[in-house]
């Protein structure tokens, strides 16, 4: 279970200008669309737990137990997530988070490993009551860039929505909490290298289509310092 650790970053004109002075070399470019799933009352992400199906495949973005010992300015402005891919373990995750417990025995994991997860994972999520509440589509042009003596790779993914929202992303992904602190320190040094400065914290996708979509939900997250 890998843990995205990240920075978002409002873009400017230079930004592909700047990409290249650097030598960060072109991934290419995608679309996607997103769909955020969650209870009428936001049981998931009123604790930070973000469940999406993106382009069919299901992921959970949900907050690592990270205590980190570190004073850089990347700290304020970096966040952490663990990402889950695997829908067994999304559903044992998201059991947990809403209070759901199940009996498992041998034979009945079994059971349920011979199944159609996929399909099984959806018939829960409507049984759950899980809706959808965001709904959009990104077009991404992603950048990748190798430091000398570091065998870590930064990736910044500029994203543009379709609800009209522009933002970059610089991310390096971390197999372990304890690589979180040289992570932050990988994207602070890109940030530098890219101008891009402030002490706070920029806007997701997420957070401006809530704002402008779902104001009740925004107002709840925000109530809970989610957001
Ligand atoms: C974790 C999270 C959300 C889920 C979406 O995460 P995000 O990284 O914004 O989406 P995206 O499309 O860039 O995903 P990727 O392709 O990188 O996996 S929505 C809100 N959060 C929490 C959150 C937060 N509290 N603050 C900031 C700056 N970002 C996210």
């Amino acid at each position: 279970m890998p843990v995205e650790v990240e920075r978002k970053f409002v873009c400017d004109s230079h930004i592909l200008e700047k990409l290249k002075d650097i030598r960060a070399v072109c991934l290419g470019q995608y679309e996607f669309k997103d769909q955020y799933f969650d209870t009428e009352d936001f049981t998931l992400t009123l604790k930070d737990f973000w469940l999406r199906k993106r382009e069919g495949s299901w992921e959970l973005k949900r907050p690592t137990s990270s205590n980190l010992n570190t004073e850089t300015r990347a700290q304020d402005v970096c966040t952490n997530y663990r990402e889950i891919t695997d829908v067994l373990q999304i559903r044992v995750e998201l059991m947990s988070i809403m209070g759901i417990y199940a009996e498992h025995t041998a034979e009945s994991l079994q059971k349920e490993q011979d199944k159609d997860v996929h399909a099984e994972f959806q018939k829960w999520v409507q049984e759950m009551k899980l809706e959808c509440f965001a709904e959009f589509t990104t077009m991404r042009h992603s950048y990748t860039l190798e430091y000398e003596g570091d065998d870590r790779r930064v990736r910044v993914d500029l994203d543009q929505a379709d609800f009209g929202y522009c933002v970059g992303e610089i991310e390096v992904l971390v197999s372990e909490a304890d690589e979180m602190t040289s992570a932050m320190q990988s994207i602070e040094k890109t940030a530098q290298k890219l101008g891009i400065g402030g002490e706070q914290k920029t806007e997701g996708k997420m957070e401006v289509y809530l704002k402008r979509f779902r104001p009740d939900h925004y107002a709840a997250l925000l109530k809970a310092h989610v957001l």
